[in-house]
């Protein structure tokens, strides 16, 4: 059986504000996971448009073409669908935008998949194969990550990527924030669960150099797998970088054995600085924490902070932005990622803005975080974008990336910060240099050293 696979491009990943190598750090790893289920006599290809361009006229038509749309590449993958489609392909979408909406897909599609692939998926290829595929197949309760054959790594084109060593050993997390995706992408069965530990031991021994970066909603969330997880990485010399959540960074004990495995890097959904805002998400895990205790433990014990903020929560009034910046700079965190919040399709958050009759439109290209899809409450739309790329502007400033190295606890973790914050955004040509000669894996060891001259420090704080 011939079978293509394709990641379809991110709309704003074809826009001119595009940052290439935001694009270029992770390869398709949920494709490359639904790849592993194939027959090896299968001849199969694996693209990612955000890295390679298509031409889809010189393409040869498979038995089966696989496609897995976002939220904001829905539009192209319809497009490639059609194509292929009228060339007489079958054609298969599945994912997370595919699960909020799948009649819309369907109009694209011979066959949708809800939830996560791993159960349907393969009774579907059975079904393909003796030629009774059904038009749609939802993910039952049953889920497990157990038995689950090895990600095809050999399809990803590894020189494409400065991350190519990226993996996932759970799925979901144990929160239920309105605004994510998460319940409605696991509706009808477990919502978090974990691969055996032996199991991402091996994962994680497949995988060529040192650096990793772990995809996983929250890798802290099942504090005794990730106990297991980290005890059998501590001696693989590994560094790496991952996403939790305050409340697991301020429990005595779970980030000691990260750090003493490797981590050096934390993304941490921070989201508001305003408990009101907090408690209406439902984000309960965050209410009263002390962010900046969280903060002080992650850098005593040597990891950098990624932090997460969404701008144009209800509570927030148009000072919100200068507050967030001002926080998050003194506090010393390297990089920030700002979002504007954007209702899902299908989330908790969409039903209550719909209800409210303040959903602007349905133009998927635009629910990238980038634009205000919906009427806030505090400020107008227009003060809520012009705010959102000021606390970009603000934050990555030099005179800001000065002031954040300068709250760090030592002279080695300053240094850090201006390499890391400093060569991620004020680097621009130099990235799109390295994209243009397809070798960005070339500045993996730049990363590497990094993220190991200055971290491991060896004593940590306790929660204060
Ligand atoms: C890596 C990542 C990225 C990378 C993606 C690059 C890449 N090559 O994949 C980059 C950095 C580009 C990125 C960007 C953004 N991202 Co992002 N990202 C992720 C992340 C952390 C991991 C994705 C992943 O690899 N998961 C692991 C694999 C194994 O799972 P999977 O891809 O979902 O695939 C499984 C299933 O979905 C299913 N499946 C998928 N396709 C198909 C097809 C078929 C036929 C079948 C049967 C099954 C199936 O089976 C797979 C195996 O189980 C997720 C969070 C998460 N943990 O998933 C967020 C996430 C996808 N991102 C999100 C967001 C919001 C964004 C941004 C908008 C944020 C921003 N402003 O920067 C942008 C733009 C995205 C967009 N415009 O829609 C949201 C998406 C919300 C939504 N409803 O679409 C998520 C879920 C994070 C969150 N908790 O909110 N992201
Ligand atoms: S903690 Fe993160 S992944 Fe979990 S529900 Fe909240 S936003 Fe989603």
């Amino acid at each position: 059986m011939r079978v293509t696979m394709i990641l379809p491009a991110l709309t704003e990943a074809t826009s001119p504000l595009f940052r290439p190598i935001k694009y270029s750090l992770f390869p398709p790893l949920g494709l490359a996971t639904l790849a592993g289920y194939l027959d090896t006599d299968d001849e199969v290809e694996l693209y990612d448009e955000h890295v390679e361009r298509l031409d889809l006229a010189a393409m040869p038509t498979p038995d089966l073409l696989v496609l897995q749309p976002y939220i904001t590449s829905a539009r192209r993958s319809y497009e490639i669908a059609d194509h292929f489609r009228a060339r007489g392909a079958h054609v298969a979408m599945g994912g997370l935008h595919v699960t909020s909406l799948p009649e819309e897909a369907a109009a694209h599609a011979d066959t949708v998949f809800t939830g996560p692939g791993e159960d349907a998926w393969p009774r579907f290829l059975k079904e393909f194969r003796d030629g009774v595929p059904a038009r749609r197949y939802d993910s039952g309760p049953q889920r497990t990550l157990a038995g689950l054959p090895p990600v095809r790594r050999d399809l990803i084109k590894r020189q494409l990527y400065l991350v190519p060593n990226s993996l996932v050993v759970s799925r979901g997390c144990p929160h239920h924030c309105d605004f994510c995706y998460k319940d409605a992408f696991f509706a009808g069965g477990k919502s978090f669960y974990t691969q055996a530990v032996d199991d991402a031991l091996a994962e994680i021994d497949r995988l060529p150099g040192r650096h990793l970066y772990f995809l996983d909603d929250h890798l802290l969330g099942n504090r005794r797998f990730a106990t297991a997880l980290f005890d059998g990485m501590a001696g693989m010399g590994r560094l790496w970088q991952a996403a939790a959540t305050v409340k697991s960074v301020l429990e005595p004990g779970l980030l000691e054995r990260a750090q003493a495995a490797g981590l050096r890097s934390l993304f941490v959904g921070f989201e508001t600085v305003n408990d009101a805002n907090l408690a209406e998400r439902r984000k309960d895990q965050n209410i009263g924490r002390d962010y900046s205790a969280a903060v002080r433990r992650l850098h005593d014990a040597g990891v950098m902070v990624n932090a997460s903020f969404v701008f144009g929560l209800d509570q927030d009034g148009p000072d919100v932005f200068d507050r967030t910046v001002e926080w998050a700079v003194r506090q010393g965190i390297e990089t920030a990622t700002f979002h504007i919040m954007t209702p899902y399709p299908s989330t908790g958050l969409w039903r209550q803005l719909a209800a409210e009759d303040r959903i602007l439109h349905q133009d998927w290209d635009l629910y990238d975080t980038r634009h205000v899809v919906f009427r806030p409450r505090g400020m107008s739309a227009r003060q809520l974008e012009d705010g959102y790329w000021r606390a970009y502007r603000d934050f990555y400033r030099w005179g800001n990336i000065w002031r954040g190295a300068a709250a760090q606890p030592g002279g080695h973790e300053r240094l850090r910060h201006l390499a890391y914050a400093g060569g991620w955004k004020k680097f621009e040509p130099a990235w799109d240099a390295l994209i243009r000669s397809r070798r960005v894996v070339r500045a993996l060891p730049l990363l590497e050293r990094t993220l190991t001259a200055f971290g491991g420090r060896s004593a940590i704080g306790a929660p204060r």
